[in-house]
Formats: C-alpha cells, sequence, structure tokens
C-alpha cells in the first residue's frame, strides 16, 4: 500500500474498497471498539495496540501448517518472534552458505497480517553452527560480522527489532561478560555486532537481549545496565533492551521488575518483554508484568514463548497461556483483563489530538468519536463511531504527507487535495475506519471537521 498517494478512483476504486474491506475486516478482527468503551478489546493484539504496544509470540515455521496454532496465532497477536528459524545455525548451516525459507516464511506470515516481527539473534554464543564454534579469533570476528552484515542485509525493512546480541553476561554474582568463543574475540565484540547491524538495516531498532536480568539487585542486570549505559554515551548505535523474563526457569517474577524496565528505559532505550513464560502460569505473575509494562511508557510490548503449553521449550510446566487444546487460560482472562484496563496510548504515540469529538448533536449534526486502532511502523489504523444518526456523512481531514491509503465500513470521497476525505454510511453500521500512511510524520493524527446526518 505505499506509494499509494491518490485516492483511489474509477474501477479501480471498487477494486481497491473490496481489498480495502478485507484489509479492514482483517484489521478489525477482534479489535472491536464499542462506541464510548474503548477499553473493550477482545484480544491480546488488539487490547495492546490500543495502548500503544503490541503483543506478540515465539513461532515455530513447523507449526504454520497446524490450523488450530494459525487461528490462535493470527487472532490474538500482533508480533512474532521465530523461536529458532533466525539463528546462526538455521540461517547460515555452512560458511557462506544460507538457508533462508522457514525464516521468510515467518516473516511473510506475519506481515501478511501486519504483525511486527522481532528477529532472534544475530550473534550469540549457542546455536552456532559447526563451523563456527570451531573458529576463533580474528577469522571468528570476521564471520560473525559477515553474519550480521549478510542477514540484516537480506532482512532489511521487514523487521522491527532486531536482538543483535543474545546472552552475553554470565549468572551469578560476578557480573561479568559470559566466556566464549565470540567474547575471546575482544570485549568489542558486541558494539561491532551492533555497529554493523545498524549498516545493514539503518531503520531496525537494535537491541541487546538477555534472561535473569530481571531483578534489578541481580549482579547481571546491573552489568547489563551499566553496559547499555556505556554504548548510550559512546554513541554505540542500541535502541532498547530485551528482558526474556523466563520466570521460574531459574529466577522467579521479581517485585522490583517495574523498577528494572524503568530503570533501562530511563537510559533513552526502550524496554520488550522478550520471551516470557511462567512456570504454572500463575495468574497474578502474568497480571503483574503486563501491569509493570503498561506502567512504563518506553515498555514497547511483551512477547510470550510460544502459544499453546505443548508448544512450549518447557512444555512440562505449562507456562504459557493457551492449553495444549487451545484452550484460554485463566492467565491469558488475567494478561487481557489488565490489558484493557491499562494504561495508554503509550505517550510517544500520541492518540488523535486536534478535534477528537464534534460538538454534541444540535439539528443535523451527530457525534463522531475517534478511537487509535492498530499501528505498525509506516501506518497505523483510526476507527470512528458515529452516535446520533444512523445515516451520516463525516468529514475527517489528514496532515500531509501522511495519506489515507485503505479504509473500511463506508463509502469515501475525497477532495481535490486528497487530505480531506468525507465519508458516508454504507448501511455497514456506525463504525467505519481507516489505514494512514504516516510518510515520514509519525505524530500528526487525524483530525474530525463535521459529522452532518442524513
Ligand atoms: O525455545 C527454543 C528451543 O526450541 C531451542 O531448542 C532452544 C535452543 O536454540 O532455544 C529456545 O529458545 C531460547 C531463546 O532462543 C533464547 N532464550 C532462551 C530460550 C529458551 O531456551
Amino acid at each position: 500500500m505505499k506509494g499509494s498517494p491518490r485516492p483511489p478512483t474509477g474501477s479501480r476504486r471498487l477494486r481497491v474498497a473490496l481489498v480495502l474491506s478485507a484489509v479492514g475486516m482483517l484489521a478489525m478482527a477482534g479489535a472491536v471498539v464499542l462506541p464510548g468503551d474503548a477499553s473493550a478489546a477482545s484480544t491480546l493484539g488488539a487490547s495492546a495496540a490500543e495502548r500503544g504496544r503490541y503483543f506478540g509470540t515465539a513461532v515455530a515455521a513447523g507449526r504454520l501448517n497446524d490450523s488450530a496454532y494459525t487461528t490462535i496465532l493470527n487472532r490474538e497477536f500482533n508480533q512474532v518472534t521465530a523461536e529458532n528459524e533466525m539463528k546462526i545455525d538455521a540461517l547460515q548451516p555452512q560458511q557462506g552458505q544460507f538457508t533462508y525459507g522457514n525464516a521468510d516464511r515467518i516473516v511473510q506470515h506475519a506481515r501478511a497480517r501486519g504483525m511486527q516481527v522481532r528477529g532472534h539473534t544475530l550473534a550469540w554464543h549457542s546455536q552456532q553452527p559447526g563451523w563456527m564454534q570451531n573458529m576463533s579469533g580474528t577469522a571468528l570476528r570476521n564471520a560473525m560480522l559477515n553474519h550480521v552484515t549478510q542477514v540484516a542485509t537480506h532482512f532489511r525493512g521487514q523487521i522491527a527489532w532486531w536482538d543483535v546480541v543474545n546472552e552475553a553476561f554470565q549468572d551469578g554474582s560476578s557480573g561479568a561478560r559470559r566466556d566464549s568463543n565470540l567474547q575471546r574475540t575482544g570485549n568489542d565484540w558486541i558494539e561491532a555486532a551492533f555497529r554493523a547491524a545498524r549498516q545493514a538495516d539503518p531503520n531496525a531498532q537494535l537491541c541487546y537481549n538477555d534472561y535473569n536480568t530481571d531483578n534489578w539487585n541481580d549482579a547481571k542486570t546491573q552489568a547489563v545496565y551499566r553496559m547499555v549505559q556505556d554504548f548510550k554515551n559512546r554513541g554505540v548505535p542500541i535502541d532498547c533492551v530485551g528482558l526474556q523474563s523466563h520466570f521460574t526457569g531459574g529466577s522467579n517474577y521479581p517485585s522490583n521488575y517495574r523498577t528494572t524496565l524503568s530503570s533501562f528505559a530511563a537510559l533513552g532505550v526502550d524496554v520488550h518483554i522478550t520471551e516470557l513464560d511462567i512456570r504454572n502460569a500463575p495468574t497474578d505473575a502474568y497480571r503483574n508484568v503486563v501491569n509493570d509494562c503498561l506502567a512504563v511508557a518506553r515498555c514497547k510490548g511483551i512477547t510470550v514463548w510460544g502459544i499453546r503449553d505443548s508448544d512450549s521449550w518447557r512444555s512440562g510446566e505449562s507456562p504459557l497461556l493457551f492449553n495444549g487444546s487451545g484452550q484460554k487460560k485463566p492467565a491469558y482472562d488475567a494478561v487481557l483483563t489488565a490489558l484493557n484496563s491499562g494504561t495508554g496510548p503509550n505517550p510517544t504515540t500520541p492518540p488523535p489530538t486536534g478535534n477528537p469529538t464534534t460538538p454534541p448533536p444540535t439539528g443535523g449534526q451527530c457525534t463522531a468519536t475517534m478511537t487509535p486502532g492498530q499501528s505498525w511502523g509506516d501506518r497505523y489504523n483510526t476507527s470512528v463511531t458515529v452516535s446520533g444518526a444512523t445515516t451520516w456523512s463525516v468529514v475527517v481531514a489528514i496532515t500531509p504527507p501522511q495519506k489515507i491509503s485503505a479504509t473500511w465500513s463506508g463509502s469515501p470521497t475525497w477532495d481535490s487535495s486528497g487530505n480531506v476525505m468525507t465519508m458516508r454510511s454504507d448501511g455497514s453500521g456506525n463504525t467505519f475506519g481507516f489505514t494512514t500512511m504516516t510518510n515520514g510524520n509519525s505524530t500528526a493524527r487525524p483530525q474530525i471537521r463535521s459529522c452532518t446526518s442524513g
């Protein structure tokens, strides 16, 4: 839809309208916002999106043929991380031979549905192919940088966030780097990886990702914090920190988790909860994690490490939100309720401003109320609910260079500038929606100029 700056016309309009209403139905699936009740989202992704966040899951390419799995994936989540398919051994099994098939399948599945993709992971001591395990010194450093460059280039423009480096610190009280063949190439291997990633995909957000970094008092958390602080001070390109948050896979949910999130955020990086799972899925811990994320403006979203318990790397602990039959567990309800009653939207993604609500209906007027919908890197959805009329026309103005690229549940016409849309009721109800391409202006929001009944 990028590069469709003109309003649809003629037969193109009919074709576009069909596509757009399909897009609209997809975009609105599970995101039904009742008039006057912006917290009524019925899925994790839609609810998170209303708060300027995402709710995602790890995905395994081999399960994309399982319709029970994809039904939940497509309904509930608006972000995915490849569980194994973007690891070094998966992407470069032989030196210089890259195999992208499974990773590409996941990326395509996600992007076709407006889900954002987290790349996991460019550089890691684990899951190295045999040829890399056997390398050291300059040869290994160059091979690692080449891997970062090749992979980030392959996926350029498709990955919202990269876990550039994963798990580079030791557990326990030392606060030291983990010993590994990569670490032995020199302490600057991490920043070298970040610089290579930035060069290869300047638009991806670059994250450092680790586990056992949840408790603010832990030496490992403090060590990662100091590294990020140092990177920010020296201009090493880092945008975000991922807390894996595998609770009771070695560490419990700590009561100071929110302090950890906000402390990292205060360094000027975004924070992501990247691999959440909690032994036996207790509702209170899941609820607390969601509340902690929503309390920190720079906490951009939560990814659970799998969909059903049977999909989990530790399935014996039933740590996820859906049981093996795909049914929602109590932890699911706790998460959705916490999301729906939580803070948002994120202050860095402002809600519609200007004139969100027209004056109360008098005479031929009606009231049109805007609700922010799902957003992606380059576009965002808005839904408008009309009250006080059954047939109506609503005038919406967009700030250029933003452009409306898709509409649903109404009949649009545009003025000659293409920036002012008049949406007329089409009998499908009193809520219509549209997608706006930001075209580089990520702050402007649509304005409602008028609502007229009849
Ligand atoms: O869930 C993943 C499992 O299927 C793999 O066998 C394992 C080894 O690659 O990795 C698991 O995912 C890990 C993630 O990549 C990094 N953080 C810890 C995760 C759980 O072990």
